[in-house]
């Protein structure tokens, strides 16, 4: 049954500069009518793409937030984790859907990189783990780069291969090989085919590409947009598909309300004017 108020573990960073993790998580939840419980992974002055960020781990207060949720009984119907400042978080994030899972919709976005490369903040050590984390989540929402580093795949080739061919099959022979490591329903977000960004989904009722038109420009948190509205809409009972095409719709709307404002892209989209009726479903009002 769908609860009408779901309650959900954001495990994310809070970056005051950047538009970013639970800075837009919590907002879109909200919207959508779910209940956000946040566990702050770090606190950031800026995202990591801006040159002297300040970052402050926050892993031990982690421990202690989540014990203090065990002690207290606290249940989740939804896990969301995004971003980690350190690889040790990513057992912690494992250690917490042990404690939590039971019954929960856990969603695992493993952020680790964009555009061939690795955040600063990410290790080879932090791409095992999360190729560990990946295997205990419900659903995994790996951009291209992720989806080339949980897998092994030179990214590189891979996008090259895309080029060549003018289509998504090289990311989706990636995705299945994902799904087949993990289990775990699929969507690969942002694939860029000629002028449109494509999204895939897999999951036992299929595979499926949705796509939308490019509008230019590296924005900063629109994955974490993405596998919010889509985590949102799950809890909602809305199935893969139609919830990729949902964050798709919503992250392309963000960004076109963005485009032209001469605002640095680090900073991120301008989510709050769209932020309205698109994504809300109407079961709770
Ligand atoms: O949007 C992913 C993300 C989340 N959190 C922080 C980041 C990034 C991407 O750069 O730096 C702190």
């Amino acid at each position: 049954m769908i609860k009408k108020y779901p309650r959900a573990a954001v495990i994310n960073d809070l970056s005051g500069m950047g538009r970013c993790s639970l800075a837009v998580s919590i907002a879109v939840l909200s919207v959508m009518g779910v209940t956000p419980c946040a566990l702050p992974t770090a606190v950031l002055s800026h995202q990591t793409a801006f040159e002297n960020y300040y970052s402050h781990d926050l892993s031990r207060e982690m421990e202690l937030i989540a014990s203090r949720w065990a002690d207290m009984g606290e249940r989740f119907d939804g896990i969301i984790s995004g971003y980690v400042a350190h690889h040790a978080q990513v057992e912690l994030i494992e250690k917490i859907i042990d404690d939590f899972g039971g019954g929960a919709l856990v969603l695992v976005d493993p952020v680790l990189g964009d555009n061939g490369a690795l955040y600063h903040s990410c290790s080879r050590e932090t791409v095992t783990r999360m190729r560990s984390l990946a295997g205990k989540a419900d659903v995994l929402t790996p951009n291209l780069t992720e989806l080339c580093a949980l897998t092994g795949a030179d990214y590189d080739e891979t996008a090259g291969d895309i080029a060549h061919s003018g289509g998504v099959q090289p990311a989706l022979e990636l995705a299945r090989k994902l799904r087949a490591e993990t289990g775990a329903k699929i969507a690969v977000t942002g694939v860029s085919v000629g002028n449109t960004l494509c999204n895939l989904s897999l999951d036992e009722n299929g595979e499926g590409v949705t796509s939308n038109e490019k509008i230019g420009g590296c924005f900063s948190g629109t994955g974490d947009i993405f596998s919010s509205v889509l985590f949102g809409s799950l809890l909602m009972g809305g199935d893969l598909q139609g919830s990729v095409k949902r964050a798709g719709d919503f992250v392309t709307a963000a960004i076109k309300n963005t485009v032209g404002s001469g605002e640095d892209p680090r900073y991120g989209v301008r989510f709050e004017g769209v932020l309205r009726g698109d994504i809300r479903i109407k079961n709770n009002e």
